[in-house]
């Protein structure tokens, strides 16, 4: 193990053991770009001291495409029901259309404040303007919406373009920079998909022999991950590379049973590596078969929770909580897995 992944291990080990989960958060002062930086929070995952009890909230979530989301809505529902928040809870399917549907029905029950995360990154702004309009306040969470900072109270979720940044560092390492990768991006438009594959990209940057050859969609699910890579495999393509970089663990994990399909080893005949840290993909590199995933935490519940509490008694808040996110590869994953929380 190289000692930059043990040192960001032993920091996410330790932020476990403090803040009761694998992530710490970074919050700023109101600013104007959502990239800023400052302080550091732990996200939590037990009840808070703030009152919460009988705050209307109105949650708009992305839909169940993968067990990120799956943990992320446990994590807010838990919360909801442990301090007694009036959670009103709408699954969008991964469908825009959908969400905005739900964002329209909460205006129109007027919760005290309303939250989401935003399926795709553009297309906010009518529905945020009723809203606005309405007087009631928007937690953004996760996932990042392009709209003008008056439009929302606070944005709280991780650095998705360090966290392609640091697949791609240890894939570049790994492969001593040198191989055809073959990349598995998120849903089209989201903000996860976007920045990952930025991230990833910057870290290749000036390695002339190491190269992305093959890139398509896999929507975050397993089952799309696992057809594409199916197909890929079948291709002229599919015998000539050395990796697989998935934008998350679903897809990544899929992709593996694709592989192994094509009579090949995935974790040592084709490197595979993504980003989430859901249990199954530590499991996944216990068993030899995931090589390295990035974590980035889903367990906002708390975060959501607190920062609505406190919109609601019209207080200000940052608006950027960055989500700090560690790395973990197969030579920490055994003793990690006991530790996973979701
Ligand atoms: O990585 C993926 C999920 O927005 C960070 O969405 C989230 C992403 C996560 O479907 O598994």
């Amino acid at each position: 193990m190289n000692t930059k992944l043990a040192a960001l291990s032993l920091f996410a080990l330790g932020a476990m053991f403090l803040g009761g989960c694998g992530s710490s958060t970074t919050t700023e002062e109101p600013a104007k770009t959502p990239e800023a930086k400052a302080n550091t929070t732990t996200p939590g995952s037990a009840a808070g001291d703030l009152d919460a009890k009988g705050l209307k909230l109105g949650f708009a979530q992305v839909g169940a495409e993968s067990g990120w989301r799956t943990a992320n809505t446990e994590s807010i529902k838990a919360e909801a029901q442990a301090r007694g928040v009036d959670l009103k809870f709408a699954d969008a399917q991964q469908k825009q259309e959908n969400q905005i549907k739900a964002i329209k029905s909460f205006i129109a029950q007027g919760v005290d404040v309303i939250a989401f995360s935003p399926v795709v990154e553009t297309g906010w702004e009518p529905v945020l303007q009723e809203a606005k309009k309405a007087g009631i306040p928007v937690i953004i969470s996760d996932r990042r919406a392009d709209v003008p900072d008056d439009l929302y109270a606070t944005f709280i979720g991780s650095d998705f373009i360090k966290e392609g940044q640091m697949a791609g560092d240890w894939l570049a390492k790994k492969l001593n920079n040198k191989g055809n990768i073959a990349e598995l991006t998120g849903t089209p438009g989201s903000a996860p998909a976007n920045d990952r594959a930025k991230g990833f990209r910057q870290a290749l940057e000036g390695k002339a022999d190491l190269k992305i050859v093959f890139t398509q969609t896999g929507d975050f699910t397993r089952a799309k991950g696992k057809e594409v890579m199916e197909a890929l495999m079948k291709s002229p393509t599919g015998s000539t590379l050395n990796a697989v970089f998935a934008h998350n663990d679903d897809m990544a994990l899929g992709a593996i049973q694709a592989i192994e399909e094509a009579g090949k080893k995935p974790g040592s005949d084709i490197i595979v590596v993504s980003i989430d840290g859901v249990h199954d993909a530590f499991q996944a590199m216990v068993d030899g078969k995931l090589n390295c995933t990035v974590e980035c935490n889903p367990l906002l519940g708390k975060a959501i929770i607190d920062a609505a509490a406190k919109v609601k008694k019209g207080e200000t808040l940052p608006k950027r909580t960055v989500i700090e996110d560690g790395i973990f590869d197969q030579s920490v994953a055994a003793k990690e897995l006991p530790n996973r929380k979701y």
